[in-house]
């Protein structure tokens, strides 16, 4: 990317600014997750849990969430259940993928993975407490929403985790290690594997709001297209970031023969497909005027980010 003088100043001061959002929203979702296990019976997998969903990542699904909330004037409170479980879901999901089975990684978030620090075994059982704890924040009574809301959050965060989302796209994506595979293969492996917990945060705040199904499904598809191109710069950071900065190890993908647009289209192509995805995605978000402004400034930081 080339900025002129002008520009780049512009594009580091939007930076700093969005750090702070997400470091603030990051602490609001951590907040809330830490009351909410207080409030419940002491365990011996809260600390694994704890461990891997709290005081780590950038919870950018979190402030995805807020921003689309913004689209619709949905107030913070009404959308800090969906933050909190969106992060379960996700945490859950890289405590799994480190795992010696899946991806094999010993480095999280800067740390050692869940299963190095505490054992393989309370892994699994820390990941999936996390995904049954996404569901129990969704219907806690003092959530505000109404049952007919929950119930369809509680649909369609279970649809977009289990076989037709998160963990289809994560046996995809194992599958296809090391085998020739085509443009269409990759994104709809990406799309369910990183784009359906995406999918889930713009339809959350939809259905929240009260939208129509035609505005629920743009939305869902919207959230879908910013998930893979999050997933593109995931996997331009693995190629070209610093794993300092990471907070995990770089390199890899191809070391493991991981089936990725980079790898397939080449970096010249691969940047070509990601800034017309986003020149697309805004596009889209053009009718929402001034509302949509924090969420396009998070995708332009999705785009551009370096951790
Ligand atoms: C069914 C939820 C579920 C999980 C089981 C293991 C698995 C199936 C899925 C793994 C999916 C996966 C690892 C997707 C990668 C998505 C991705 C780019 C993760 C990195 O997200 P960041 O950068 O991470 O937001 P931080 O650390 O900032 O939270």
């Amino acid at each position: 990317m080339s900025y002129s003088k002008k520009n780049l100043k512009r594009f580091q001061k939007l930076k700093k600014m969005i750090k702070k959002k997400l470091i603030k929203n990051a602490q609001k979702v951590d907040k809330f997750l830490i009351n909410f296990l207080k409030k419940q019976k002491y365990s011996l997998l809260v600390k694994p849990m704890k461990y891997g969903v709290i005081s780590g990542g950038k919870k950018i699904r979190s402030t995805i969430i807020l921003d689309a909330g913004k689209l619709f004037n949905i107030k913070s409170n009404k959308l800090i259940n969906i933050c909190a479980a969106v992060e379960c879901i996700h945490s859950y999901s890289l405590i799994h993928d480190d795992l010696p089975c899946m991806d094999n990684d010993s480095i999280r978030r800067g740390k050692p993975s869940t299963h190095i620090k505490y054992g393989e075994s309370s892994a699994v059982l820390a990941g999936s407490s996390l995904l049954t704890l996404a569901f129990e924040i969704i219907t806690e009574n003092k959530y505000s929403v109404s049952p007919k809301i929950k119930n369809e959050l509680v649909r369609s965060l279970a649809s977009c985790s289990g076989h037709t989302g998160i963990a289809e796209g994560q046996e995809l994506d194992l599958k296809f290690e090391k085998k020739k595979k085509t443009i269409n293969q990759i994104i709809d492996m990406q799309k369910k594997k990183t784009g359906k917990l995406f999918n889930f945060c713009l339809y959350a705040a939809a259905t929240i709001a009260n939208k129509s199904v035609t505005e629920k499904k743009r939305l869902s598809s919207l959230g879908e297209d910013i998930g893979l191109l999050f997933q593109l710069s995931d996997d331009f950071l693995d190629k070209k970031g610093s794993s300092k900065l990471m907070g995990k190890p770089v390199k890899k993908d191809n070391k493991k023969g991981k089936s990725t647009l980079l790898k397939l289209m080449g970096e010249k192509k691969a940047l070509f497909y990601a800034e017309n995805l986003k020149k697309n995605i805004l596009n889209k978000l053009g009718k929402h005027g001034k509302k949509a402004k924090e969420l396009i400034n998070t995708i332009n930081f999705i785009f551009e980010r370096k951790f």
